[in-house]
């Protein structure tokens, strides 16, 4: 296994908009992340990833960029994020920048000029069809839903747009394109960027515009087949690595729809494309066939099965992220564990979970002090155009049942893990002195950063201890991963193995109390506790063990 500084990191997404307020306008910005980074580097994380903070007019919270190489007036100025780097440098953190290249914001120059004649030099940055029969030139849903197309009047053509109609696809087809991004990308490189997470990077490659398949004969169809990973998506990031990459910075390509074997292709180290990808097959384990919208139970089993096959999948051949939360999901500790009566005990437990397997853990801001889901009174407070799309749909135009559509934010709505983060137990959680953009979760008296670092048994201190356990163990970095007990309904336990380091983790992921039983074929020699978050006794019998509600324990053994 080939070892690398980017292996054995820990990186900490942050998502400027609801970090930290530092000029009172309600707003997070980077100077409020400054005045953050002494706790971050208490935590002790080492890589930070930057959701995007160019300029943009926040149809989507930045995910919609209007000038590549200018900073977001909301976030402050170049010089603002020239001292943030610095910062961040002179305590050895490295940044990673998130770039948003499968498309653009509508209020780019690019796309300006596009959008005045067909015959514009800029046209064939963008994706343009004729109409067909009066209708769109195919019948692909927007993610945000609707038509992934707009009409354009003034050329009578429609533009592809897989997210919001403010977010026109780029032609990646076009070569001038792609070599206006890779200039971008070094001149970010030249001035100390040292990474890229790359926004739905496996989109990039569209594979033609038919209809696609409409099996439950809604009036738009997902076109994932003409768009999840098409026919020159290696090509292009081949050349992307070749133009820009290889000059050393850590990436990871957020692809939505990938599986193992295509992961391979994406970050084996022999394929000269990426170092990681963010896979989301565990992220759909709680939705029906309806999508994210329609909640369905977690089973352990599914968990585990998952986990163990991109494990083993990706052992020797490529390398995991290891997520469970970010600015698109729900708050793990509210979706995976239990966020009322064991909501400390279930994030260590997850916290435990996540820092134990092979790969790089991703920690989303808030995660390390166990932050929830919310649940606002009406749809008003939300602010996701994500959700505010999908309500109006279901809703105001299909007359769907307000109480289930409700439900369903609170449970998966991505505005859950963009309430500010709480700080301290004053106003507004410290986050802001002013009207914060979206409201803050009413639990910040209890669940804030003030209070966690104060207290020796928070979750802040487990995921210190954690990130430090990663440092001094090569096990948890490059150990093998072996699952135990592979159908029980309540405990996931796995053992990882690096020449003669043996660790036994027992994760229990309920709030019952069952027991261990270590299998017959098993010894288990020099036992002694690593982490736990419940006390442990003094000489540990691992062959039988009552668990404690959402109890995990780490042990080495010989
Ligand atoms: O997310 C892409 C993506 O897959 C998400 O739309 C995800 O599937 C969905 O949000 C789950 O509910 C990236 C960014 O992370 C997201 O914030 C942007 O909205 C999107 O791309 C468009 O840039
Ligand atoms: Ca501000």
């Amino acid at each position: 296994m080939d070892q690398s500084w980017w292996k054995e990191s820990v990186v900490y997404q942050i998502y400027p908009r609801s970090f930290k307020d530092s000029n009172g306008d309600g707003v997070g910005d980077l100077q409020g992340i400054v005045e953050k980074l002494d706790y971050l580097k208490e935590l002790g994380v080492d890589i930070i990833w930057l959701s995007p903070v160019y300029k943009s007019p926040n149809d989507d919270n930045g995910y919609d960029v209007s000038d590549y190489q200018d900073i977001m007036d909301e976030f402050g100025t170049m010089a603002d994020w020239e001292h943030l780097i610095q910062e961040m440098h002179d305590r050895e953190m490295k940044l990673m920048m998130d770039l948003v290249v499968n498309h653009s914001s509508d209020e780019h120059h690019w796309f300006l000029e596009a959008k005045k004649s067909k015959d514009n030099p800029y046209r064939n940055y963008y994706i343009w069809r004729k109409g067909k029969d009066g209708k769109e030139p195919t019948n692909w849903e927007s993610f945000f839903s609707g038509s992934a197309w707009e009409y354009d009047e003034t050329t009578d053509e429609y533009f592809l747009h897989l997210f919001s109609k403010k977010q026109p696809d780029l032609n990646w087809e076009n070569a001038k394109l792609r070599k206006e991004v890779y200039d971008m990308m070094n001149w970010w490189i030249d001035k100390g960027v040292d990474g890229f997470r790359m926004d739905v990077i496996n989109l990039i490659s569209k594979a033609g515009y038919q209809d696609a398949r409409n099996m439950e004969g809604k009036k738009y169809a997902s076109g994932a087949e003409y768009f999840f990973n098409g026919p020159k998506i290696h090509e292009y990031l081949q050349e992307m690595n070749k133009e820009v990459l290889s000059r050393g910075v850590v990436t990871v390509g957020e692809t939505p729809g990938v599986d193992v074997e295509q992961a391979k292709l994406y970050t084996g180290s022999d394929r000269n494309e990426l170092n990681m990808v963010f896979q989301f097959e565990h992220m759909d384990l709680d939705s029906g066939p309806g999508g994210k919208w329609d909640l369905r139970p977690l089973k352990l089993k599914d968990l585990r099965d998952n986990f163990t096959k991109w494990q083993k999948g990706l052992e020797g051949e490529g390398w995991n992220s290891l997520y469970l939360n970010n600015h698109d999901q729900p708050r793990m500790v509210s979706r995976f564990g239990n966020d009322g009566k064991y909501r400390v005990e279930s994030a260590k437990m997850l916290a435990t979970f996540l820092h134990t397997l092979q790969g790089t853990p991703y920690i989303y801001q808030g995660e390390e002090i166990g932050m929830t889901n919310v649940k606002f009174a009406s749809i008003e407070e939300y602010k996701d155009i994500e959700t505010l799309n999908m309500y109006k749909e279901k809703v105001n135009e299909n007359n769907e049942d307000e109480a289930k559509v409700m439900e369903s934010i609170y449970v998966k709505g991505r505005d859950n893990a963009r309430t500010p983060v709480q700080w301290n137990a004053s106003e507004h959680a410290g986050f802001t002195t002013g009207t914060p953009w979206i409201a803050v979760n009413p639990n910040y008296k209890e669940v804030n950063v003030e209070q966690a670092v104060a207290d020796p048994d928070s979750i802040f201190h487990y995921y210190k201890k954690l990130i430090k356990l990663r440092k001094e163990n090569e096990v948890i970095v490059y150990g093998a991963y072996d699952v135990l007990l592979d159908d029980h309904e309540q405990i996931y336990a796995y053992t990882r193995t690096l020449k003669k380091e043996k660790l036994l983790v027992i994760l229990n992921f309920t709030d019952h109390r069952p027991e261990f039983k270590l299998p017959e074929d098993m010894i288990c020699r020099d036992v002694e506790v690593l982490i736990s978050n419940y006390e442990q006794p003094e000489e540990p019998d691992v062959t039988s063990i009552k668990l404690r509600p959402y109890e995990a324990v780490v042990y080495k053994y010989r």
